[in-house]
């Protein structure tokens, strides 16, 4: 029997070419509460285990996509996917190339754009996971995941909406249990953004549900904390990105969204239980072990939740400073979160100024992605499961940073001249980068505005 489980297995391996196109179709939920914000039926894709050996492994990620609380935020997120099931492909082709999922269509690019999981079929560039049961769920409830609304909610300005993101898990998880999840071995709930912090607050109810399934939590770009925006010369406008994080606003959140969170966090936090909506604060409650591959400059937390300047040529020492400190403050609350327990939790946290960029080829930190430190962590393979880049801010040179000007790390007198030059030229490198992710900004802004 094992042996030809075996032999079925290296048949797969090798038959299956390196490119794979496969079509892998939306499935709509049929479930009256499992809806968009739009109303429409939510959905998902599933890919079934291609390989023998891992029938019973799922992968099962939660796509990020902001937040959205107000009628102006979320009418700017309607008559799109983030927002409704009827802009879901019925179909996606899933392609592997170097740079990650191909892009058949400008939603599939989107979706596929970082080859997390379902989309990388490639025994070759994701030996570890490929054979993987590959679940994706778009998110078009734009409440991290969390809403518990079973109908419209009025936003003010005359809006209609529904929050029914935690719903809409529940209601996909009921569907999969026919496809095989209820006889999973190994679950990996994973997600990025958003999704990351749906990882954070579902993973211990899916521990509960499959109790005979080793169940772990994968967030990419989902460790938050409450925000202190940047007030110094140059803010931005809180118009210009995403939701308040502010420490004032979670309990009006968790109230507009009827929100699911961790159930021991929030029953040990009382009265002060939103805050379980941030892993900074929920993670002493997750049992299920956890993962957070996470930027110490996270560029989304950083510019659209915490208001640094984009639209300046350069950075000041205030901006750097600031920076300095959210990646201390950051450094610490990802220390604090694995040291809580050392055996079962992993970090790979790599000195970026990016959001959720993270793909097999970078960022990496000493030659491993964050894709081989999930494998130690898992302990399919061996080596470091906690990795931290150690360079000073945003010094990574795989990735998109910033300056690496890094006011603390010199005796001052010493280095101060070559850190002028050096601040020179990365000034130039920094209007470049900005220049890019503004465009990159405002281009997501018009699709949304013109699908609109
Ligand atoms: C997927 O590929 C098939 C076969 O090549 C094609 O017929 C179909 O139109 C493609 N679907 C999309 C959404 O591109
Ligand atoms: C849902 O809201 C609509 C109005 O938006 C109302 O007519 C309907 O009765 C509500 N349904 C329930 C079950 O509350
Ligand atoms: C929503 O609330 C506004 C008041 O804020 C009210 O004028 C409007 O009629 C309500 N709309 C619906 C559909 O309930
Ligand atoms: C929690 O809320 C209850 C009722 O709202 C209040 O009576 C109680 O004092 C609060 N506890 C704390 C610790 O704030
Ligand atoms: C760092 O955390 C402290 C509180 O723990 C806060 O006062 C400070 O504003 C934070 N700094 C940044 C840049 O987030
Ligand atoms: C995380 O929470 C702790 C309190 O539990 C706080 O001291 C720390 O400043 C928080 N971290 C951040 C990044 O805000
Ligand atoms: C992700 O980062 C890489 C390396 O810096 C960059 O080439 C690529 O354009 C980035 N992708 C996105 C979608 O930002
Ligand atoms: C595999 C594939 O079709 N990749 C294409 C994705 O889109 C870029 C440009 O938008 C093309 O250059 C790639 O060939």
């Amino acid at each position: 029997m094992k042996a030809t489980s075996g032999a079925v297995a290296l048949f797969l391996v090798l038959v299956l070419p390196q490119a794979t196109l496969q079509a892998v179709r939306l499935r709509l939920l049929d479930d009256p509460l499992a809806r968009c914000l739009d109303g429409s039926n939510a959905g998902f894709y599933f890919r079934s285990s291609q390989l023998a050996s891992k029938k019973n492994s799922w992968i099962i990620h939660l796509q990020g996509g902001g937040e959205c609380v107000s009628a102006s935020e979320c009418s700017r997120k309607l008559n799109a996917p983030l927002a409704s099931s009827k802009f879901f492909p019925p179909e996606i082709n899933l392609t592997w190339d170097s740079s990650g999922c191909a892009n058949q269509s400008s939603v599939e690019a989107s979706w596929g754009k970082f080859g997390w999981w379902l989309c990388d079929g490639s025994s070759d560039s994701n030996p570890d996971f490929f054979g993987f049961n590959h679940v994706w769920l778009p998110y078009c409830s734009q409440d991290l995941w969390s809403g518990r609304q079973t109908n419209w909610t009025n936003l003010t300005g005359n809006l209609n909406v529904i929050y029914a993101g935690h719903f809409i898990f529940k209601a996909v998880l009921n569907r999969l249990d026919d496809l095989g999840l209820k006889n999973a071995e190994l679950i990996i709930l994973s997600g990025n953004s958003a999704g990351g912090m749906g990882v954070w607050l579902h993973v211990d109810m899916l521990a509960q549900r499959y109790k005979k399934a080793q169940v772990v939590g994968v967030a990419i770009a989902g460790y938050y904390a409450f925000s202190y925006p940047y007030d110094g010369p140059h803010a931005e406008d809180p118009s210009f990105g995403l939701s308040d994080f502010t420490e004032s606003s979670w309990a009006n959140y968790v109230k507009l969204w009827n929100a699911y969170m961790n159930q021991e966090c929030a029953t040990a936090l009382g009265n002060f239980s939103w805050a379980c909506m941030v892993s900074n604060y929920s993670f002493p409650f997750v049992k299920s072990p956890m993962f957070a591959a996470e930027s110490l400059s996270d560029q989304a937390q950083l510019q659209w939740h915490n208001r640094i300047p984009m639209s300046v040529s350069y950075w000041s020492k205030e901006v750097y400073d600031y920076i300095h400190e959210y990646q201390q403050n950051m450094t610490q609350a990802l220390h604090a979160f694995y040291s809580s327990d050392v055996k079962h939790n992993g970090v790979f946290a790599p000195a970026c100024f990016i959001h959720d960029n993270f793909t097999v080829g970078q960022p990496v930190i000493d030659g491993l992605g964050f894709k081989d430190v999930i494998a130690n962590w898992l302990g399919i393979s061996e080596g470091p499961k906690v990795l931290f880049d150690r360079c000073g801010s945003m010094c990574n040179p795989s990735c998109q940073t910033g300056p690496a000007f890094d006011p603390s790390d010199a005796p001052a007198r010493q280095r101060q001249r070559s850190r002028r030059a050096h601040r020179r030229r990365e000034r130039g490198r920094l209007r470049v980068l900005e220049e890019a992710v503004l465009r990159r900004f405002w281009t997501e802004i018009d699709s949304l505005l013109q699908s609109w």
